[in-house]
């Protein structure tokens, strides 16, 4: 009896070290391959989502500047989005627009409006111009806050005129609609910032 213990026991450690065993070779060898790996990832992402992947095209960056402890960053993605609610503001779907242009507003150092680094700045209102220099074709409007995986922001899907060259113009005020303040400095009156970039159709 003590004998066929003895055997059970050791069959169930052979079994267990055999185990082991397996998944140690097994997990060497993804990290034998990362790269492989990654690349087969990267395909699979490609075939399944060749529009509509979260990591799409990259931004174009339009222009940036810090002030007010704040970071602000204007971008356009070359490729409208399909944002929830689909008419969000009057905004064009990701079929009838062309680009996704966006302001990024972050706390840095010294933010006195009690933003730690690298908060979001809610309550801001966005509004922009944009002037093709080459046809003079002109768009304007705003820019609402939404969220994605990137984090929030304000946004809008915007349909492009034309190609070309624009002067873009962007003013960032307190939205005092619908953001207060109390116990802090006067919040910055409203600003603008002026940059040119280029835009062509993807
Ligand atoms: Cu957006």
């Amino acid at each position: 009896m003590l004998h066929k213990k003895y055997l059970l026991s050791t069959l169930v450690l052979f079994l267990g070290l055999l185990l082991l065993a397996g998944c140690g070779s097994k997990a060497e060898d993804h990290s034998n391959h990362p790269a492989e790996e990654a690349a087969a990832t990267d395909a699979a992402n490609t075939e399944a989502q060749p529009v509509d992947a979260a990591a799409g095209p990259a931004d174009v960056p339009i222009g940036k500047e810090n002030k007010f402890g704040t970071e602000f960053v204007f971008v356009y993605i070359p490729l409208a989005k399909d944002v929830h609610p689909s008419m969000y503001h009057g905004m064009p779907g990701n079929k009838d627009a062309d680009i996704h242009l966006e302001g990024d507003f972050h706390a840095i150092e010294d933010n006195k409006w009690g933003f730690a680094p690298g908060d979001w700045i809610p309550g801001l209102k966005l509004t922009y111009e944009a002037v093709n220099q080459q046809t003079g074709d002109k768009i304007e409007g705003r820019l609402y806050p939404m969220t994605a995986a990137d984090g929030p922001h304000y946004g809008l899907n915007v349909k492009m005129p034309s190609e070309g060259t624009y002067d873009f113009t962007f003013w960032v005020e307190l939205d005092t609609e619908n953001f207060a303040y109390h116990d802090v400095d006067e919040w910055w009156a409203k600003q603008e910032f002026k940059y040119t970039a280029e835009y062509k159709k993807q």
